[in-house]
């Protein structure tokens, strides 16, 4: 609203700063919210993972989710019998071929497991290792991160000067 000369009418007048931290808070959330981070869908979601076991190695060898994700591990041997346990999380299954095994479990732990064989398959056993990698879930730091932004911005902007 502006009065015939121009002048802002029935708003008191707001300092320039105050638009300048509102904008730049308002582009640091925008930034916070869609900034392209290397992640592959970052809301909790349920994952099917074929993983393909043979003496002696594990194909993938490492699996990447996010915390959260609800994971549906589809277990197949190609040779003899393969087994598959998750450090950290304590869970195993067993796969022979044609009678693939499962494991269902929500990842909830963030960190770094191996997963092994745990049926004795020859002699380089021990070696049949692979790795889970659960990842933070991007989506619940970046709202956080609006959030704070948006906290310090607001208080930025109507700071009493
Ligand atoms: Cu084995």
């Amino acid at each position: 609203m502006a009065d015939s000369r121009g002048r802002a009418v029935g708003l008191p007048s707001v300092p320039r700063t105050r638009w300048w931290a509102a904008g730049v808070t308002m582009s640091l959330v925008l930034l916070t919210l869609l900034a392209p981070l290397p992640v592959i869908g970052a809301a909790p979601q349920e994952r099917h993972i074929t993983i393909s076991a043979r003496s002696f190695a594990f194909e993938p060898g490492t699996v990447r989710v996010n915390r959260g994700d609800t994971l549906i591990i589809n277990l197949e041997s190609t040779d003899v019998v393969h087994g598959l346990y998750v450090d950290g999380y304590g869970l195993a299954t067993q796969a022979e071929p044609g009678r693939p095994g499962q494991l269902t479990f929500v990842a909830d732990r963030s960190g770094a497991f191996r997963f092994r064989c745990n049926v004795a398959c020859g002699n380089l056993h021990p070696f049949m290792i692979g790795k889970l990698v659960v990842g933070p879930n991007l989506t619940w730091l970046r709202a956080i991160a609006a959030t704070l932004i948006t906290a310090v911005g607001a208080m930025t902007a109507f700071w009493k000067r």
